[in-house]
């Protein structure tokens, strides 16, 4: 059955791979499932026929057969559960590895958006300047924590899982602030999920997207 995501026409970082179709190219890369994209405008992703899919009027969605789903938590469990590759198959360490892809998504992205946040929409403001270290600071006390629990391991929990695919493309949010560079067993484990050949295709393709060109062979 032919999955399709959704994706930007045109991602407002350029191609960058920030957006957050790139984690759901990946999880497709790593199970080497084929798919295909329809790009669609910010104005298109607030009409009926996108919000019939997406209630939130965002990207990405995810369409096989009869099935649509958004969320990219879901979306990449999904693709986890029906193909081999993404989670173990001892029943405890699956669910571990379940468990790192909610912390990613619903512990450790919060504070990253909330710095994303505030300095995309909020640096014009009087208190940008007073509010910023507050907001940088919880997202250290968050890096401090799985910087300590990730240690100088590889992966989160052995071998590599969609926990980590997850995880990786949330703390990718980081890079520019410069806060993923204090912690340097983080910035290695991040560029450890950058070296991955499923994650170098689906940023090239992604890339592909942003710049008109077709992307190179991996
Ligand atoms: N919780 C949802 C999920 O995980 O799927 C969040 C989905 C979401 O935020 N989608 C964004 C969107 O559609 C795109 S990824 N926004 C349009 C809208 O809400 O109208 C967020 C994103 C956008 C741009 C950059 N960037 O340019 O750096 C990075 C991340």
């Amino acid at each position: 059955m032919t999955i399709t995501i959704t994706a930007f026409e045109r991602s407002p970082d350029g191609g960058k791979g920030l957006a957050r179709d790139t984690r759901v190219r990946w999880a497709l890369e790593e199970v080497r499932q084929p798919y295909e994209v329809r790009l669609v405008s910010f104005r298109a992703m607030k009409e009926p026929a996108h919000l019939a899919l997406h209630p939130f009027g965002q990207i990405p969605t995810y369409e096989e057969g009869d099935l649509a789903l958004f969320e990219t938590g879901s979306i990449v469990l999904h693709i986890a559960e029906r193909h081999a590759g993404l989670l173990p198959d001892d029943a405890n360490a699956r669910a571990r590895a379940i468990t790192w892809m909610f912390a990613a998504v619903n512990t450790v992205e919060p504070p990253i958006l909330e710095l994303a946040t505030a300095t995309l929409l909020e640096s014009d403001k009087p208190w940008y300047a007073a509010r910023l270290p507050l907001v940088e600071d919880r997202v250290r006390d968050r890096l401090n924590q799985l910087s300590a629990r990730l240690g100088d391991a590889d992966w989160l929990d052995g071998a590599f899982t969609a926990g980590d695919l997850m995880m990786v493309s949330v703390l990718l949010r980081l890079r520019s602030s410069g806060i993923l560079d204090e912690f340097p067993n983080l910035a290695a484990y991040v560029t450890r999920g950058e070296a991955r050949p499923a994650y170098k295709r689906a940023f090239a393709a992604q890339l592909a997207v942003n710049t008109g060109k077709p992307p190179t062979g991996q």
